[in-house]
């Protein structure tokens, strides 16, 4: 497939909202045993659920690297589609091709990816397949491709509306192991071209302690145009408390791309949720891998929900609330079926379920 040396908005394509027509999802099997405990077997477990809920809904692919590739296709259903794809980690919404459409014409935005940080606070190193695994999905997808060489993003750092507004957050667009170069205005300028969108709302911080600086995908997602959901904190000593009202006084005094008013629901958090003994011991010590230690708290949140055509699949902790996400889900998706998953075995590998899915929007208006 071609490599593009222009831009998705030079060309007229936009990145549309998740909750529209998907053509399929990609996913990436778990196992590095500095990151997943106990060389990955749980998280797979997980993985394959994630990967058999969203079967039931649109055809999915799963790569997996050489040596896990007869394990992967044993654990997971016929319908899955498997294939080989080196790979460092399994994050592809954020290693892999942000789509973007022009009609019946999809096409891949291939970000410069450096494992959240780089050298400066990123989780791991190396990360050179991970950083390749979007033109090979675009080959797959046969999607020319548009590489941004030297300007670093992940696809869970940016949600868009499809008609025009993209949020993200200024704890990781602006991070230090990003682009330190470039200026607020420049990074917009990089956002309106390649994604095709005119308006950038700007939050100021993601979910306490999430190890990505703050992406936006764990703590503000779109469920339509001109309507959103914030992860919400109702105890006010808990230091996530002034991040989600903060970022609540955003949406509320901001307008989108055609002028709306964003209709903001909020979607109240678990309790906090700590490693405990047991699970850090089951993760290697390895230099340059971000340590699982006990007593850590993880970024857990409700909004990491993936959207798929007709229905939405989304994380739960054993918590109270995860029954109160439910509704509030199925309020904000009317006539699609919710879909939990208990998620913690993603969790503490460092995401939920949104990082870990990547969709192919569907051709067409
Ligand atoms: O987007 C994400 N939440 C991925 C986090 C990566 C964690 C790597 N240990």
């Amino acid at each position: 497939m071609k490599l593009l040396q222009t831009t998705p908005r030079a060309d007229g394509f936009r990145m549309p909202g998740e909750f529209e027509p998907h053509r399929g999802t990609y996913m990436i099997w778990p196992q590095r045993p500095d990151n997943w405990r106990l060389g990955g077997k749980p998280a797979q477990r997980v993985f394959a659920k994630v990967a058999t809920a969203i079967a039931e809904f649109e055809p999915i692919t799963v790569c997996v690297n050489a040596d896990q590739y007869a394990n992967a296709r044993a654990m997971l259903p016929e319908k899955v589609r498997v294939v080989e794809m080196s790979n460092n980690d399994a994050w592809v919404r954020d290693c892999g091709p942000t789509f973007v459409k022009n009609g019946d014409t999809v096409r891949g935005v291939d970000w410069d990816f450096n494992a959240w940080g780089g050298l400066v606070d990123g989780l791991y190193f190396p990360w050179d397949k991970d950083d390749a695994m979007a033109e090979k999905i675009c080959e797959l997808e046969n999607a020319d491709r548009y590489r941004t060489e030297g300007f670093v993003l992940e696809g869970g750092s940016i949600h868009t509306d499809g008609e025009g507004t993209v949020v993200v957050t200024e704890e990781c667009l602006l991070s230090d192991g990003r682009n330190p170069d470039l200026k607020r205005s420049e990074i917009e300028a990089h956002l309106r071209d390649y994604l095709g969108v005119e308006k950038i709302i700007w939050l100021k911080r993601g979910i306490y302690l999430d190890e990505t600086n703050g992406h936006v995908d764990n703590i503000f997602s779109f469920s339509a145009p001109g309507e959103c959901l914030l992860a919400w904190c109702e105890d006010k000593s808990d230091p996530q408390y002034e991040i989600s009202a903060e970022n609540l006084a955003i949406l509320e005094n901001t307008t989108d791309a055609k002028g709306r008013k964003l209709k903001v629901r909020k979607l109240r958090l678990p309790s906090p949720i700590t490693i405990t003994k047991e699970e850090s011991e089951g993760v290697d010590a390895i230099a340059g891998t971000l340590p699982r230690k006990e007593g850590d708290r993880l970024a857990a949140s409700y909004v990491n929900f993936y959207v798929v055509n007709g229905g939405v699949i989304f994380p739960t902790f054993c918590d109270p609330a995860d029954e109160e996400a439910r509704k509030t889900l199925e309020e904000a998706f009317p006539g699609r079926r919710v879909v939990g998953i208990y998620a913690r075995e993603i969790l503490l590998g460092g995401g939920n379920i949104h990082c870990i899915t990547q969709q192919v929007p569907k051709g067409g208006a």
